[in-house]
């Protein structure tokens, strides 16, 4: 058994883990990083695609914005598609605030070859992972690498960032673990096509018939999803299919040219759930993104949360290496506190856009009246674009990371 020792065992090295392996090197905190999968498979992986001004700022702060200013989109607002009429929000304008598309897997690609290049320590392909010891002052993880050899890193606190089929929650005790989850009786499909976007801009489109999204990922790849059947599979979708449904719900758009179609490159049904485990600490366990919460995707929350949780876990355990563990022991209330939000945020937008096969006359009308008094009112779509750019953060940025601590 070969024996680490370090400040921060982190697990997972997804956005959350990731983001919270950089803001603690950049404070002077150790921390080693042990993933299930192979770099190439993380890089590869097709996910989220928009951020918030918030999770930008982070990414800045710890030198890994370049390539995202040089490749990503930047939108001053979004266009919301009901009754056969487009209508543009205008962040920016409402809220000084903008978002960014960059793929998740973008990210994910920059945040690994920084940490490495820095010096970091990733252990990729590992398994049998477990935690012990989290009720103590040194609680240990124990893993296999990709020889098979056995490890065990020793350390002070053990991040939990392995996503919502990891083992971190686990951890939790099973008498304190409160799972509040609400189930769609819908999914997406999701495609990823060499296709131009169809507008400059993100367009939500609420028809009868279900919720379809058209979003990007550079000028010439466009993401698009559609609202099917909780259990449908993509063998029902040929290609031709998906092109014509996505065209009949965006319907005859006169903000733009026509849908233009393209080679789909990957195509995917991702089921749609709201879920929060907490308390998202116990002992020296604390997590982080979504091993503790899921949101349905129509708010675009997901990535970003994972991004929020890493900054507050990052600083609650500088200031509690540093001395004082105040803000370590609020960890869990104030980032739930955040999270419970964006649930609120994405399951009223999910509910508002999606139709449900029992849904009545009276429902649908009463989606209309809520997008339209959105469109038609200034307080009405500032609070809409509050939600969608970001909530602010439990403490600020340069108490995140000092201007002193920036690469
Ligand atoms: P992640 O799941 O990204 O990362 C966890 C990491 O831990 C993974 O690399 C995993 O391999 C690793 N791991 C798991 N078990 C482990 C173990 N035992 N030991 C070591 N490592 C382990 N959000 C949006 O906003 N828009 C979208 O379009 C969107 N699409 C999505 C599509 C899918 C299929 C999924 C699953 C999610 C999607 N999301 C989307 C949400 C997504 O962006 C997540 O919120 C985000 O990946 C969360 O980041 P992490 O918490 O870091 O978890
Ligand atoms: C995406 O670009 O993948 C995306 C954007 C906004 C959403 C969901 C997904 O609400």
């Amino acid at each position: 058994m070969t024996q680490h020792t370090t400040q921060v065992a982190i697990i997972g090295a997804g956005p959350a883990g990731l983001m919270l392996s950089h803001l603690l090197a950049q404070r002077g905190v150790e921390s080693l990083v042990i993933e299930l999968r192979s770099r190439a498979y993380c890089e590869d992986r097709v996910r989220a695609g928009l951020l918030e001004q918030g999770s930008v700022d982070l990414l800045e702060r710890i030198g890994c914005a370049d390539r995202l200013h040089r490749e990503a989109m930047v939108h001053d607002g979004t266009w919301l598609r009901f009754g056969g009429v487009s209508h543009n929000i205008n962040f920016a304008d409402l809220t000084g605030k903008r978002v960014t598309i960059y793929g998740q897997q973008e990210i994910v690609k920059d945040l690994i070859a920084a940490r490495l290049d820095r010096g970091g320590s990733i252990a990729f392909e590992v398994s049998d992972v477990s935690i012990d010891g989290i009720d103590g002052e040194r609680p240990t993880v124990r893993y296999r690498d990709r020889d098979g050899a056995s490890h065990e890193i020793r350390a002070n606190y053990i991040a939990g960032c392995d996503g919502f089929h990891g083992i971190a929650r686990a951890g939790i005790p099973a008498s304190l673990l409160q799972i509040t989850e609400h189930a769609y009786p819908f999914a997406w499909l999701g495609i990823l096509a060499k296709s131009p976007p169809l507008r400059d801009e993100l367009v939500y489109v609420h028809t009868n018939d279900g919720f379809a999204l058209f979003t990007m990922r550079s000028p010439s790849v466009s993401r698009s999803y559609l609202q099917v059947d909780v259990d449908e599979t993509v063998d029902n979708w040929p290609d031709e299919r998906i092109w014509a449904e996505l065209r009949r719900r965006l319907g005859d758009d006169d903000t733009g040219p026509p849908l233009v179609e393209g080679e789909i490159m990957k195509k995917e049904v991702t089921p749609m759930r709201s879920f929060v485990a907490g308390p998202m600490q116990y002992g020296r366990l604390f997590l982080a993104g979504d091993a503790a919460h899921i949101v349905p995707p129509t708010g675009a929350k997901g990535m970003n949360l994972a991004l929020g949780d890493a900054a507050l876990l990052a600083v609650s355990i500088v200031e509690a290496e540093a001395g004082d563990d105040t803000l370590l022991h609020s960890y869990s209330r104030l980032a739930l506190d955040r999270v419970w939000k964006a649930e609120r945020f994405s399951y009223w937008m999910t509910t508002l856009m999606h139709v449900q096969h029992d849904s009545t006359p009276f429902r649908l009308q009463m989606q209309l009246s809520e997008m339209d008094y959105i469109c038609s009112s200034r307080a009405g779509a500032t609070a809409f674009a509050e939600n969608y750019i970001g909530l602010p953060y439990a403490v600020e940025l340069d108490r995140i990371l000092p201007p002193y601590a920036i690469v």
